[in-house]
């Protein structure tokens, strides 16, 4: 019933292929590649692909400083919006459906620059810019919360369902990520139905974002509203050592269970639940 993939984030240095054949050897539909187009050679990415057998699910977009869709700077929301769009080229390269566009700013920016409906104003218009280039492409949108500690743009998945209103595109729907939700919503399983046919795909991690499994999220009633949704999108697993940040932990040289390990055991995880439930 439902199609798995791996965030291949975590895989901080590996060599593409190296990520592709560990993620597609334990039994993975999909791949979730970080979005840095020059990272990669998409012709070799889509031989990759083929040979192990496995998808491009999705690609994770990285703003920065100097690309961020809402900053004050208008060269800067310039530079975010020929980001998107380099990001939505590469999904469309290597056939993945789906680019994660939003929260629109660089990872742990807590505080706005401007006034908040104005920055509401510029995320809209950076974000329909980049969904009608994505239509051409046949790519889609997705609009992820991040915790507050993370971001103040998008919390909670009400808050994405607004924005993808107020961009008013059907190729723009909105994202789930468990670690997040279980920070901020009031009801994952709540905010999942409320979502309904806009849930386009969902980061899976447990509570300290972990292997599901490692920590305290009770995914039985997760997995039964993703059902009653008819979700049809990916169930991407989106892990990273439990740090302000995280991939400092990577770079010393830790996190290493986060490779084959928790590779191997969060799809076992879920796909045991699911068969219990039959
Ligand atoms: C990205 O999908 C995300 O959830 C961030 O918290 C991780 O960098
Ligand atoms: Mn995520």
């Amino acid at each position: 019933l439902f199609r798995f993939a791996f965030d291949a984030i975590v895989y901080l240095d590996d060599p593409v292929e190296a990520m592709i054949a560990r993620v597609a050897g334990f039994g993975y539909e999909g791949i979730e590649l970080p979005g840095e187009p020059e990272a990669f050679d998409m012709g070799e990415v889509r031989r990759l692909l083929a040979k192990h057998g496995i998808k491009a699910s999705s690609i994770c977009s990285n703003y920065t400083r100097r690309r961020d869709l809402v900053s004050a700077d208008a060269q800067i929301r310039a530079n975010a919006l020929a980001y998107v769009k380099s990001v939505v080229r590469m999904a469309s390269e290597i056939g993945a459906p789906v680019v994660i566009a939003a929260p629109t700013t660089w990872e742990r920016k807590t505080a706005p620059e401007a006034p908040p409906d104005l920055e509401w104003e510029w995320a809209v218009t950076g974000l329909t810019a980049a969904a009608d280039y994505a239509a051409t492409l046949g790519v889609s949108l997705a609009l992820e919360p991040w915790n507050r500690y993370e971001t103040y743009f998008l919390n909670r998945l009400a808050q994405a369902l607004a924005l993808r209103e107020a961009i008013g595109r059907p190729n723009v729907g909105v994202m789930g990520d468990l670690f997040h939700m279980s920070i901020e919503e009031e009801s994952i399983v709540g905010a999942i139905r409320d979502a309904g046919r806009h849930l386009i795909h969902l980061h899976v991690a447990d509570s300290n974002r972990a292997a599901p499994g490692r920590g305290h999220l009770d995914f039985a009633p997760i997995l039964q509203a993703l059902r009653e949704i008819d979700y049809r999108g990916y169930l991407s697993m989106e892990l990273l050592p439990a740090a302000a940040d995280p991939f400092a932990v990577m770079r010393a040289g830790g996190g290493r269970e986060f490779y084959d390990q928790y590779t191997k055991e969060s799809i076992e995880f879920i796909r045991r639940l699911l068969e219990h439930k039959g």
